[in-house]
């Protein structure tokens, strides 16, 4: 093995637990060679060229997608195992009724005994990256080690890498400890866990996404809303924009959708037509994680901790999301879709109708038309098929992207996809009320899903497969966070997914979502209509801008609506949710839920 300390292109670095942690995991490991990661577009050149090499990627064609690579991952290799995620708490207790749980102990054993030896014959990075811009009272250190190029090249990508980090850490700095290894890519053997207590994650035979680049899902999410919990902020799931008013006034917004519902075309949204000469400016700050901050102006105050988007490819193209489409044109990395003759790529539902002949995202000879053995068609690209690109070649995005004390965010909205019951926006009446509206959200599964069709899944805050600890305590810290606000954001619901009778979506989505943004932003400002209903505020429906958009009053009546059997029922189903965080339920949500109840009955 190489020499860990001594060597000139050795690390550059003074922390003496940083040194101790890396030859400790080395010596469980026993890769080759070590490699600290310093930053350099020198170093990038070079991992590119070894990944290529090796083939972990392919190069695209330069002069059509410059700077952008091919990866395909094991087919069972395709999405965050849920399943195989767990919170290692010394108590079963604290990570709660929704997180699998695992004994520290026993997590390490298991966990240890497949990492043994994992890297015999391979190289371990070690990419030291911040959360959030280096240095900003927000941001936190972590310490990737990988036996995986495709992975470092990821994290160069979506978050800040290299000896700046080290610089930043200094000789006592806390870095949460991130230790993967793709191992022999055994389901069988694959583990994601997590020991908030310790400041750690492990990761072992897995190569994909969420479950190894471990500073988005692991860190920023799971072990960071642990540590937000114990240090007076919020770590969410939620994309954040801004919305440049016509007079240059800049207002952000902080949404929360469960995985898959459009959070990335959300934070890039282009105003439609009808809006355009309002003249309103989107800004995107963030697609995916936010972290919050009371400040000295008693206002909350959030940052985007990434640098990067892995956005979802199939679907993403210049009417869903042109933005995207501008973002991803150049050094881009793209994982699990089809791979063309001339070296381009093409998923479902991008721009280019399919073309003639290519290779999936299997790499297997694939054409239009292709039927499995059941008579399926073969799709070109996985369904969870991602691209990962620079935040900072979005068109829309934010110069406060950088700025180390973030964002002020006026508004709070969470989101679900329901065919019925819930209404297009409503307003919550407190901030106690938003919580609670944020801890029964909830979606139907679409056919697209596994699963039974129709069946409604609460994901609390879309936070359910992402936060650390137990949830009743995390709605316990939702609750004091807005005790202590002096400005408080207000908390709306939306659903851009109702249908009408002959189940068509009766609101057409996309850019028009701004018409609702320009309704939340407007009742912040106290200025525009809203009716009082058993659930919260709606729309007056001449408070919403409708200029441009071809939308019948009986339609708008009926996403307006609030069907009170329909919600009487609902509020059944939410008890029963409410019911499994048994001690742990704050009674302030149980208040808001038999309040609501009573409005309902009314
Ligand atoms: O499947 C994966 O590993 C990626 S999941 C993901 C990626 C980007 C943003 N959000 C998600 C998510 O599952 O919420
Ligand atoms: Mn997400």
């Amino acid at each position: 093995m190489a020499s860990l300390f001594s060597s000139d292109d050795g690390p550059k670095t003074l922390n003496i637990k940083l040194k101790l942690w890396v030859s400790g995991m080395a010596a469980l490991c026993k890769p080759e060679r070590i490699v600290w990661i310093e930053g350099s577009e020198e170093e990038k050149k070079r991992l590119e060229d070894e990944a290529v090499a090796t083939g972990e990627v392919i190069r695209l064609n330069q002069e059509k997608l410059p700077g952008c690579f091919y990866h395909r991952t094991a087919v069972n290799d395709v999405a965050r195992t849920e399943n195989l995620t767990f919170i290692c708490s010394k108590n079963k207790k604290d990570a709660g009724p929704t997180n699998n749980w695992m004994a520290p102990k026993e997590g390490y054993k298991k966990a240890g005994a497949y990492f043994k030896g994992s890297m015999k014959g391979r190289t371990m990075y070690v990419v030291p990256f911040s959360m959030g811009p280096i240095g900003s009272p927000f941001s936190k250190v972590g310490v990737e080690l990988t036996d995986s190029i495709y992975v470092v090249l990821n994290m160069r990508i979506m978050t800040r890498v290299g000896q700046k980090v080290l610089d930043y850490l200094g000789a006592e700095g806390e870095f949460t400890k991130c230790l993967h290894s793709k191992a022999e890519l055994d389901i069988n053997k694959r583990l994601i866990l997590h020991f908030p207590e310790d400041n750690t994650i492990w990761s072992v035979n897995s190569g994909y996404g969420g479950n190894v680049l471990l500073g988005k899902k692991c860190l920023s999410l799971r072990i960071a809303s642990f540590l937000a919990r114990q240090e007076g902020w919020l770590a969410e799931h939620m994309l954040i924009m801004g919305v440049e008013e016509p007079n240059g006034h800049v207002e952000y917004i902080a949404a929360a959708f469960p995985s898959a519902c459009g959070k990335t075309n959300l934070a890039m949204l282009i105003p439609p037509e009808g809006l355009k000469v309002k003249g309103y400016k989107i800004w995107t700050v963030g697609d995916d994680i936010a972290w919050m901050r009371i400040d000295t102006d008693g206002g909350l105050w959030a940052i985007n901790p990434e640098s990067g988007f892995f956005g979802v490819a199939p679907g993403t193209n210049s009417k869903t999301n042109p933005n995207a489409v501008a973002t991803i044109k150049k050094n881009t990395i793209f994982t699990n879709v089809l791979l063309k003759k001339d070296f381009t790529v093409w998923w479902e539902n991008s721009d280019e109708l399919a073309p003639s002949e290519g290779m999936d995202w299997q790499g297997r000879p694939w054409k239009p038309g292709l039927k499995d053995e059941k008579g399926n068609s073969i799709k070109a690209a996985h369904a969870n098929s991602r691209f990962t690109t620079p935040a900072a070649q979005c068109p829309s995005i934010s110069f406060r992207l950088e700025h180390h004390h973030g964002v002020p965010i006026s508004a709070i909205v969470f989101g679900g996809r329901r065919a019925h019951v819930a209404p297009l926006v409503y307003e919550s009446f407190s901030w106690q009320h938003g919580v609670y509206v944020g801890a029964t959200m909830a979606s139907e599964r679409t056919a697209a899903q596994f699963g039974e069709q129709g069946e409604v899944r609460r994901d609390p805050m879309a936070m359910l497969p992402f936060c650390g600890y137990h949830m009743g305590d995390y709605f316990k810290h939702w609750l004091t966070i807005g005790q202590r606000l002096e400005k408080v954001p207000k908390i709306f619901h939306v659903n851009w997914f109702r249908l009408d009778e002959q189940g068509k979506f009766l609101w057409p989505g996309y850019g028009e979502n701004l018409r609702i943004l320009e309704w939340i932003l407007d009742r912040c400002n106290k200025s525009t209509g809203a009716q009082k209903t058993p659930i919260g505020y709606v729309p007056t429906p001449d408070s919403l801008d409708m200029t441009g958009l071809h939308l019948s009053k009986e339609n708008l009546a009926k996403l307006l609506e609030i069907d009170k059997f329909e919600w009487l029922q609902e509020m059944e189903s939410q008890k029963e949710f409410l019911k499994t965080f048994d001690d742990k339920l704050p009674k302030e949500i149980w208040k808001e839920w038999e309040e609501q109840n009573r409005r309902l009955q009314e």
